[in-house]
């Protein structure tokens, strides 16, 4: 990667100009005075795919010489973001191109913006996939990633009168230069049907003859690790139907009738996640959850076999990591594959199985846990329900040699949820499959020990690990700031980008005017920057200068979004109060999507709204408070917000965010945190310093207690005037003059179903608030414990996470990023 001030190598210069004329000649065919920005793009794209795809097929070529063991990430999420500048920067070209766009006339930042953000994921667990793999790539481990290419990714969100909209996120209609189509990667996913049983000596095959088959079509990315150094690839799979149009339909002139198949195969990769508030909708989710997983594990199989000649030996060559339980079904189908069509005997089977798979969890919300009807399963995927079924008999067998004649220790560590129907559950199936399961905090690790798996965890103890959640510093250091990034090599050394943990070297200079009143423009900058965009997209004017207080992620009641909202309409009545006050100015941020069946969520978002539409608008406040809610929150607006934060709010109730990344790239840049003592908010404090971060509220062993007692909050709200007079205004409709009743659910809520301690935790927070306002009087501090949390954030780097993936499930070696001379 060049030194700061560098100059740019003139003969690289001239090849990069060449090869992105070229592309746009040979590739795009149009030429220079035709081309739109888009076909800029395109071309530029192109031109450093070629770059990127000699490195690929060498470390493609090393690693099979090699024999070398390899990991296949299954994520039915990827929330990758635009790739364009993630590659150039790992590649170490993005100098040199941004200076050939120059030469060309073309400004690389423009380009940036034509790449539409891949959005193959809801939040958290699809972006952690996304770090993931550029960290898999970064530490050299030959990887894969497995999903689906969904035609549209999650919808586009639009607030038109402060309510959400959705809207298809059409994120092909310009292809994709980044993909490979591969016609010849082509399996056949089999639904429905029925088996036929013979008698195998006890062997326990069986034959399916099912009644519906999909082709899944591959279609590969590859994912540059830091450096260009590795180039591992991103699979995803699209469906399609075997016959794709049926010409004797046709020719009857039922032309729908033609197409239905094709259309009817298709609805699997269509869209991320559908509604799952039908049973077509939840039927269309477990045809997708099969679809991946049998096309990824036909694909691996098949890799094995072509290298290895056998089976016997996969869990050596190959870790497979189920992320969440969306992939479950692997461990029904690697049965499947090995004892029915690889003759495999049983237990010799499921010690292959458990030993080749791992399962990661990421809530422990009980809705979050999937669990499928039998019914459903017999219909669609019937030879994989008695495989469940004989792994659940012997599984049980144990649990009753474990505690003879305990019913209820049977009944909850069964595959088979009696209470309410008979349902699969598939966080068991995933458990009791794997050789390891993980949580993403230590938290989150030792409450699934005591709550959703803890009989499992007694049948299995051992298997249960922990590994914190990370993030890749390429993406929300390097290319979200900087400007910051400038900063931090000029005092840590160029060797920083290597290693990330000589950012402690600023921590000598946390209390250095001249270094914090650089720390500080580099932030105002960003301040502005987004600013500017807040603006342009919503024609809210905002201050630079204020406290930009953030709060970005999926909206949802347990994130506690109306926590933070109830607090500025409690700050706005301060304030009314007393308009003459030295108040410290604010900028609440909002961004996030509410689920498109979330009625509550979406409540949310509109009061937000209509709290911001009172409040920016009131003479009063004088622009003191201003509240901002952006729409259609996704990775690139993510790389604007993040590095302008000055307080990250990780507000969830405690005990329910698994662990959080957001709150890892927000310290990353700068931000203080306000939050809970969740998730991996604990760990954030442990590296930080008590000092550094403002705790508040209940601790998820208070909140457990709490909710046994009751969820009536009207006695703490009768006990606190603030939060009784905010509670008011919303039930009153002094936000809403429109439609006055608008909120009531949601004072209901407050009063009397306080199931997320929005009212209990009102006034801690409220107070933690004000010290933050104490804090950000006092510059120096504040910006000395701005740099502490920079300085110590190297722990929550996703190269750390995947070390000990690495080493603890997976059993491949990693290699240590090697620093050029
Ligand atoms: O592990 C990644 C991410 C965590 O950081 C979040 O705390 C957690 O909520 C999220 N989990 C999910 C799964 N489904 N739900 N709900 O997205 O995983």
């Amino acid at each position: 990667y060049p030194a700061v001030g560098q100059p740019i190598d003139e003969l690289a210069l001239t090849e990069i100009k060449g090869a992105i004329l070229a592309k746009l000649r040979l590739a795009i065919g149009k030429d220079a005075g035709m081309a739109t920005r888009r076909d800029w793009y395109k071309a530029a794209a192109l031109a450093l795919r070629d770059r990127i795809v000699h490195r690929w097929l060498t470390a493609e070529k090393e690693s099979y010489d090699a024999g070398s063991k390899r990991v296949y990430y299954l994520s039915l999420e990827f929330l990758i973001g635009r790739l364009f500048t993630d590659a150039l920067n790992n590649m170490g070209l993005l100098p040199v191109f941004e200076a050939a766009l120059g030469d060309l006339g073309v400004a690389l930042d423009d380009l940036r913006k034509c790449e539409p953000d891949a959005a193959l994921g809801n939040g958290g667990l699809g972006r952690l996939a996304a770090c993931f793999m550029e960290s898999m790539a970064t530490l050299a481990i030959p990887a894969i990633g497995y999903g689906i290419r969904y035609d549209f990714g999650l919808f586009r969100q639009i607030i038109a009168q402060g309510w959400q909209q959705e809207y298809p996120d059409e994120w092909l209609s310009f292809g994709n230069p980044w993909e490979f189509q591969r016609a010849e990667v082509v399996y056949h996913v089999h639904f429905g049907g029925h088996v036929d049983h013979v008698d195998d000596g006890g062997r326990d095959r069986a034959t399916w003859r099912p009644a519906e088959t999909v082709q899944a079509v591959a279609y590969d990315t590859p994912i540059v690790g830091w450096r260009g150094q590795h180039v591992n690839a991103l699979r995803l799979w699209s469906a399609r139907s075997p016959d794709p149009l049926r010409l004797d339909v046709f020719n009857t002139g039922d032309y729908l009738g033609a197409v239905a198949e094709e259309a009817r195969a298709e609805s699997i990769c269509k869209f991320l996640y559908p509604n799952d508030e039908s049973p077509a909708g939840r039927e269309l989710r477990l045809r997708q959850e099969y679809f991946f997983v049998s096309a990824s594990l036909q694909d691996l199989v098949k890799r094995h076999l072509a290298s290895d000649g056998q089976l016997r030996n996969l869990a050596l060559k190959v870790a497979v990591q189920l992320n969440d339980t969306h992939p479950s079904l692997a461990v029904a189908e690697l049965m499947r594959i090995l004892v029915d069509l690889h003759n495999f005997r049983w237990d010799q089977a499921w010690k292959i199985t458990v030993a080749t798979l791992s399962y990661t969890n990421h809530t422990l919300l009980p809705e979050a846990l999937e669990t499928w009807p039998v019914e459903l399963f017999e219909r669609l995927l019937p030879r994989h329900l008695e495989i469940i079924y004989r792994i659940n008999a012997a599984h049980l067998a144990l649990a009753d040699q474990r505690c003879p004649g305990d019913i209820e220790y049977r009944a909850s560590v069964s595959l088979i949820d009696e209470k309410s129907g008979r349902r699969v559950r598939m966080g068991q199936l995933a458990f009791v499959g794997s050789h390891r399961i993980n949580g993403v905090s230590a938290m989150h690790s030792d409450l699934m020990k005591e709550t959703v798996f803890h009989d499992l965890n007694h049948l299995y103890p051992g298997r249960i690990t922990n590994k914190t959640n990370g993030i890749t510093f390429r993406r929300w250091l390097m290319l979200a700031n900087p400007k910051l990034t400038e900063l931090l090599r000029e005092v840590c050394g160029d060797a920083v980008l290597d290693d990330f943990s000589l950012l402690e070297r600023i921590e000598a200079r946390a209390s250095d005017s001249a270094f914090q009143q650089r720390f500080r423009e580099v932030k105002y900058n960003n301040k502005l920057a987004l600013a500017r965009l807040i603006n342009e997209r919503l024609g809210t004017k905002i201050d630079p200068s204020a406290l930009f207080d953030v709060q970005i992620k999926r909206i949802h009641e347990y994130k506690r979004q109306l926590l933070n909202i109830l607090e500025a309409i409690a700050l706005y009545q301060a304030m009314k109060d007393e308009p003459q006050r030295n108040w410290v100015p604010r900028v609440k941020i909002f961004s996030g999507k509410a689920a498109a069946s979330y009625r509550y969520a979406k409540l949310i978002i509109k009061l937000i709204n209509d709290v911001a539409e009172v409040v920016n608008n009131d003479p009063d406040i004088a622009g003191r408070l201003k509240i901002v809610f952006l729409a259609d929150y996704n990775v690139s607006l993510a790389e604007v917000i993040i590095p302008a934060a000055d307080l990250s709010e990780q507000i969830s109730t405690a005990g329910m965010e698994a662990s959080g990344t957001g709150n890892m790239k927000l310290a990353l840049n700068g931000a203080l945190t306000i939050g809970t003592l969740d998730g991996a908010n604990i760990e954030i404090r442990d590296h930080v310093g008590a000092e550094n971060i403002a705790i508040f509220g209940m601790e998820a062993g208070d909140v457990t207690i709490r909710r046994k007692q009751g969820l009536d909050a009207t006695d703490v709200i009768r006990r606190s005037p603030r939060l009784t007079r905010a509670v008011a205004a919303i039930e009153s409709g002094a936000f809403s003059p429109d439609d006055p009743g608008r909120f009531v659910s949601i004072a209901h809520a407050l009063r009397h179903l306080d199931h997320y301690m929005v009212s209990a935790d009102f006034d801690s927070y409220y107070e933690a608030q004000r010290g933050i306002d104490a804090r950000w009087q006092v510059m120096p501090a504040w910006t000395r414990a701005s740099i502490l949390n920079v300085a110590r954030m190297p722990w929550f780097s996703s190269d750390r996470t995947i070390r000990e993936y690495a080493e603890d499930i997976w059993q491949v070696p990693v290699r240590a990023v090697a620093v050029p001379e």
